[in-house]
């Protein structure tokens, strides 16, 4: 039986996937009322194909509680922040579930790490807490790593198809948690240390990053010169060795605009690039409210309550508002001591900010300029509604004359 500890964005489908291919599987999760609406049969977050999924592990019998189980594998999947100040992996929640893994497991178990951390971080954090519990690493409990891939929008699909990396001491130990993720993954997994599957990850993510930043600088170089950066974008992306990433009004969500920073914070003298292209990222909300104030200056508009944001969401097509660029752009307006600029997002039901709507056409009745933050599929269908109304488009999604790009 596998005991996958923690059912947030990543733990969910693993627990999921991993029973509906038959593998017996209790998931964990210290938030009594998330496991609660688990068992009432229900998923806690929207992703395509995640309901689905659902019912078809419910049907294999998968279960939900608080309690760690007696098992002789353990995944954990539980978030990893980073220190604001000091750009460092903050490890407390990894450590905490290890700790509690250590008081159930029986001596042979293998603990599986899941969470995205910085390279070291289990030599440096989770090592010493298992020994210093009286275990012997690799005869009493076995460690892994194996960080997950998947991109929120196409989780299903891409934790059937993608290839993954596992990290561990021994290759007896790699082949052994190999066999459990072979159950469903049809992508080549790769057997190695855990310090390389540590880096692995993280400069995935740092690549990706690094790149959208570069698409950031351009459409900066590009917005001062009067060019089009997307149509430079297509041409130079035509040549077989280059591929530039999208522009954006800033990178959101708990990985590419987090893990970068673990690098940052661990060699701040060596990685140079890296902490230039988070902060060139990070800037870019603040860069859509100075076009934003810049464009309605030039269409003679005053009144920032008649400007609406649509998109909370920190990208298209899910629920997830973590690290959101439209988030970061209502706080940095905060500081600038602005009135009210109105937001809308189909994904969000709850009033998490102030002026937000909850209707498409309610939104669009009470604004003359809409700033599109995030490229919903919504929206794509409804540019008809855009007519007439004056349009900063972050995505070059909206075909409409005389729109405005960042
Ligand atoms: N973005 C741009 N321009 C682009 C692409 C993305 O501005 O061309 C923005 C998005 O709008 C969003 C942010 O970047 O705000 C991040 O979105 P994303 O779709 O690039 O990635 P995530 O954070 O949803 O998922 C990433 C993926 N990593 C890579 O592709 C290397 C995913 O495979 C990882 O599993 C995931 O991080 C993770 O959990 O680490």
């Amino acid at each position: 039986m596998v005991n996958v500890i923690g059912l947030g964005y990543i733990g969910l489908p693993t627990a999921l996937m991993l029973a509906s291919h038959g593998v017996e599987v209790v998931g964990v999760d210290y938030n009594k009322e998330l496991v609660a609406t688990l068992n009432a049969g229900k998923t806690t977050f929207k992703e395509d194909g995640l309901d689905e999924l659902f019912q078809a592990a419910v049907a294999k019998g998968v279960k939900f509680t608080t309690e760690y189980q007696v098992t002789d594998v353990y995944i954990v999947s539980v978030p990893t922040p980073y220190d604001k100040f000091s750009k460092k992996i903050d490890p407390k929640y990894v450590v905490a579930a290890v700790k509690d893994v250590l008081k159930v497991c029986p001596k042979g178990a293998t603990i599986v790490i899941e969470s995205t951390v910085s390279p070291g971080t289990i030599e440096k954090f989770v090592r010493p807490v298992i020994t210093e519990a009286g275990f012997e690493i690799g005869k009493d409990v076995h460690l892994v790593h194996a960080p997950e891939r998947i991109i929120p929008g196409n989780m299903v699909y891409e934790l059937l198809h993608n290839n993954r990396t596992i990290g561990a001491d021994s290759q007896e130990v790699g082949e052994k948690i190999k066999a459990i993720y072979s159950s469903f993954c049809q992508g080549e997994i790769v057997v190695t240390d855990i310090k390389t599957a540590e880096m692995t990850k993280v400069v995935e993510n740092t690549f990706r990053a690094v790149n959208i930043a570069f698409a950031n600088e351009l459409a900066k170089i590009c917005r001062h010169d009067n060019m089009d950066v997307y149509e430079i974008i297509r041409i130079c992306n035509m040549h077989p060795r280059v591929n530039i990433l999208q522009p954006g009004p800033g990178v959101g969500g708990h990985c590419i605009s987090v893990d970068p920073w673990f690098l940052v914070g661990d060699y701040p003298s060596l990685a140079k690039v890296i902490d230039e292209s988070m902060q060139t990222n990070d800037k870019m909300p603040d860069f859509v409210l100075n076009r934003i104030y810049e464009i309605m200056k030039e269409k003679g508009l005053t009144d920032l309550s008649r400007v609406g944001l649509y998109g909370l969401t920190y990208k298209e097509n899910v629920d997830d508002m973590r690290e959101s660029p439209t988030l970061q752009l209502l706080e940095s307006q905060e500081r600038h001591l602005a009135p009210g600029l109105k937001v809308y997002d189909p994904f969000i039901a709850a009033d998490v900010v102030p002026n937000q709507y909850h209707d498409l056409d309610a939104f669009l009745a009470d604004v003359d300029f809409v700033v599109i933050m995030v490229k919903h599929n919504e929206i794509k269908e409804n540019m008809n509604k855009l007519l007439g109304k004056v349009v900063l488009d972050c995505h070059n999604i909206c075909k409409n004359p005389g729109v405005y790009h960042i």
